[in-house]
């Protein structure tokens, strides 16, 4: 459990080796191990145990300890993290080795042979988490950062990395906790004294706290949209330049284009980088009353597709302007929508359409485009934007802040208080796994199964 052996040092579990560098040629490979067996390989490879946290340049080679040397495998540096001031708070060891295959292999058979194994997926940062190292909201914001694509994904993974949500599910958890010893005070003192009015408290701060965590829910979602892409739909009827506009935006040939109406068919996704905010950008298919059963199934998707979209462009074209007045594309219609009048080179775009402005645009001649661009990367941050107080950034924390609300809500509505006292632990437990204070193998198995291996 996290946290266990904070301040002395934790038990050493058998000894690991990953590459943290990327598997294959490179001009250098960092091959870290921790655990068990590390202090040993380290004098073994470099001869002497170096000064911690110093990098030192030596011949590796293996010392079996029968007073031979073996063959020097690279001349490369080591960097030595004696427990419990290292990356997983056990005895680590970064070797940086020139990148060539066979190198790694002599490394690693060596490190074999001393009774170290490969790592597995996310085991480093595992045994960082089972030391209190960190929280689990640390250790997911380590695999968004090493995920990270975009500028206000690294930097939103990287805030979380500093601890700022756990520090604030762990703040409400106190809370609830306090309550809960409240409460619990009532039923050991059923028959005595009891101050006036703790019940009334405990009922007070509880309605405080779930309007806490309530508003806190009410804001959020552009957490998990930066870190996951915000959703948005190219919509409208078949040959407005959908395709041919999710293409020029997209840098390359994504989509078919053609003359043809009904070409596309199915959602084609493209990911693009908004001003920072990762953005999925969908073309679908055209939107009418279908011709044939194919085409009524490319009509439904766009239309799911839309169901869930964060922002949705709706595309027209000069000279077929009524295409745009139908109960298929009228049903996509939602708040926010963005309206491009497309093939602005071929004639004048209305300037509204229904009672909405329309964003005049010619993909093949370019123009509107930068308005467009602008436009789009306007909504996508405000839907996404950055922001400095802490994010939900996954579905994970919603539903745990989700439990705690409903528990709290039991709690609230009275009976005996034993139940009250109950449904306020059940509220911490909500909470108390969201960082990882409490059994959570089962969370952890499905976060670090996502890591790469040597992290
Ligand atoms: N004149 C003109 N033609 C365009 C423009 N954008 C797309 N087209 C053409 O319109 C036709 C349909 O385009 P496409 O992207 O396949 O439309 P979709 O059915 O909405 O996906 C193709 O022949 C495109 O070359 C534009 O801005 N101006
Ligand atoms: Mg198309």
């Amino acid at each position: 459990m996290a946290g266990d052996h904070k301040g002395k040092a934790p038990p050493q579990q058998p000894g690991i080796y990953a590459l943290a560098t990327p598997a294959g040629r490179s001009a250098v490979a960092v091959l870290r191990l921790s655990g068990l067996g590390v202090k040993a390989a380290v004098e073994a490879l470099v001869g002497h145990l170096p000064a911690p946290r110093r990098a030192v340049l030596a011949d590796l080679s293996d010392r079996p300890g029968d007073g031979t040397i073996g063959e020097v495998v690279d001349r490369g540096l080591c960097l030595w993290f004696p427990a419990p001031h290292s990356y997983t708070g056990e005895d680590v060891a970064e070797f940086h080795l020139h990148g060539g295959r066979a190198t790694v292999a002599a490394m690693t058979e060596m490190l074999g042979r001393r009774g170290l194994r490969a790592a597995a997926p996310g085991e480093f940062t595992r045994r960082a988490f089972h030391n209190g190292k960190m929280d689990l909201t640390q250790a997911e914001a380590i695999a968004d950062l090493v995920d990270a694509e975009t500028s206000g994904q690294r930097r939103q993974a990287l805030r979380q990395m500093e601890g700022g949500l756990g520090a604030q599910f762990e703040g409400w958890r106190q809370r609830l906790i306090a309550a809960m010893a409240l409460t619990e005070a009532v039923l050991d003192f059923a028959d005595e004294e009891l101050p006036a009015g703790v019940e009334e408290r405990v009922a007070r701060e509880l309605l405080l706290l779930r309007s806490d965590i309530s508003s806190f829910l009410g804001v959020q979602g552009r957490g998990e949209r930066l870190r996951e892409g915000v959703r948005v739909a190219i919509l409208g009827p078949p040959n407005a330049g959908k395709s041919s506009l999710l293409n020029v935006l997209a840098q390359r040939d994504a989509a078919i284009v053609s003359t043809v109406a009904g070409t596309t068919r199915d959602v084609i996704e493209v990911h693009l980088d908004l001003g920072g905010v990762p953005a999925i950008l969908a073309d679908t298919a055209g939107l009418r009353r279908a011709a044939d059963a194919l085409e009524a199934e490319g009509v439904r998707r766009a239309t799911a597709w839309a169901g869930g979209a964060d922002l949705k462009i709706l595309v027209g074209a000069v000279g077929d302007w009524t295409a745009l007045y139908t109960p298929e594309v009228r049903s996509v219609v939602s708040p926010g929508i963005i309206v491009v009048g497309n093939k602005s080179d071929l004639g004048p775009v209305p300037p509204v359409w229904d009672g909405l402005p329309v964003l005049p645009v010619s993909v093949r001649s370019g123009e509107g485009l930068e308005a467009l661009i602008e436009r789009l990367t306007d909504a996508v941050g405000r839907l996404a934007g950055e922001s400095e107080a802490p994010q939900l950034t996954r579905a994970r924390h919603r539903e745990g802040l989700f439990d705690c609300i409903g528990a709290i809500d039991r709690a609230l509505e009275g009976g005996e208080a034993e139940l009250r006292a109950e449904e306020l632990r059940i509220a911490a437990q909500a909470l108390g796994r969201l960082t990882g204070r409490i059994d959570v193998e089962d969370v952890l198995d499905a976060l670090f199964r996502t890591f790469c291996i040597g992290k």
